[in-house]
């Protein structure tokens, strides 16, 4: 009999010279118990004070320059702006995306080496329309109900307010079969000062909210996906290796310089990080 345990083979973590990145104690708290606790019971969280003012302020004003066009559809916004590629452009989301308490919580939904999705700059200027309602990790074409295979944030950057395009969410949608469709008037406001964060499951039903304000509301968001999953964005072809070495070894391995036990992820049968060496 083979002593091959194929278990252990399939879920170790094989690298030697670049194991996995273990999460730091910041990365488990009572906090992040008491967060995930509520995501898993209403399908999103909100958590208010994580950036300050001044921190906002200087997030926006960076990342104003950065905006131009207007969406190319109703589901973009005809009336905002977008900026993609955020990584490649500018480090102002960087801190965002790997924020422990966000990481806390995608340490508890996902399987290690989870990675980062998308991300995105979104001004939603007065006279928008409401987003149609949507649920994140659709193009995971498996029945519902299911485990979310992604989970988004979106940051408030300015105030969001019932009236400025807070998102808004459908709480406890995330259980809904794939018959159920979400309806505006089951939709509630993510309000919440500058310097929160919204954070919702892959299969919660949501939709950037309308903008009957006379300001634009600025957000940044980021989704995730499990490892094993496709990301949106390929931040593989967008990234420099320059790009990614100056980033830090969390977002270096959301990006996907990373292994998936006991494969993906590589390159030439090795570790993705030995082509930033
Ligand atoms: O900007 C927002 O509040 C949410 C936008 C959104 O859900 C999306 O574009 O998929």
């Amino acid at each position: 009999m083979s002593d091959f345990d194929e278990k252990r083979y399939r879920t170790e973590d094989h690298a030697g010279t670049f194991p996995q990145l273990k999460p730091g104690p910041e990365r488990s708290s009572a906090q992040i118990d008491a967060d995930h606790e509520v995501l898993m019971r209403d399908g999103y969280v909100i958590i208010e004070g994580l950036l300050s003012r001044e921190q906002c302020e200087t997030i926006k004003a960076e990342g104003l320059q950065l905006l131009n066009k207007t969406g190319r559809n109703p589901f973009e916004g005809h009336k905002t702006q977008r900026v993609y590629y955020v990584l490649s452009k500018t480090r102002i989301t960087d801190d965002l995306a790997t924020h422990p308490r966000i990481l806390g919580l995608l340490d508890k939904l996902f399987m290690p080496g989870y990675l980062l999705s998308q991300s995105q700059i979104i001004n939603i200027q007065p006279g928008e329309a409401p987003q149609a309602l949507h649920f994140d990790d659709s193009f995971y074409r498996l029945p519902r109900p299911r485990q979310a295979l992604g989970a988004a944030t979106v940051w408030a950057i300015d105030d969001f307010t019932a009236d400025n395009g807070a998102t808004v969410v459908i709480p406890e949608s995330q259980r809904w079969d794939d018959e159920r469709t979400g309806l505006r008037n089951e939709a509630v406001p993510a309000v919440m000062p500058a310097g929160s964060v919204v954070f919702f499951l892959g299969t919660t039903w949501h939709g950037g909210g309308e903008n009957t304000d006379r300001a634009a509301r600025f957000g940044i968001t980021h989704q995730y996906c499990e490892a094993y999953v496709r990301q949106q964005e390929n931040y593989l072809l967008e990234l420099s290796k320059d790009r990614v070495r100056a980033t830090s070894p969390e977002l270096q391995s959301l990006v996907g310089y990373n292994i998936y036990p006991p494969f993906m992820g590589m390159v030439n049968g090795m570790h993705p990080l030995r082509l930033l060496n």
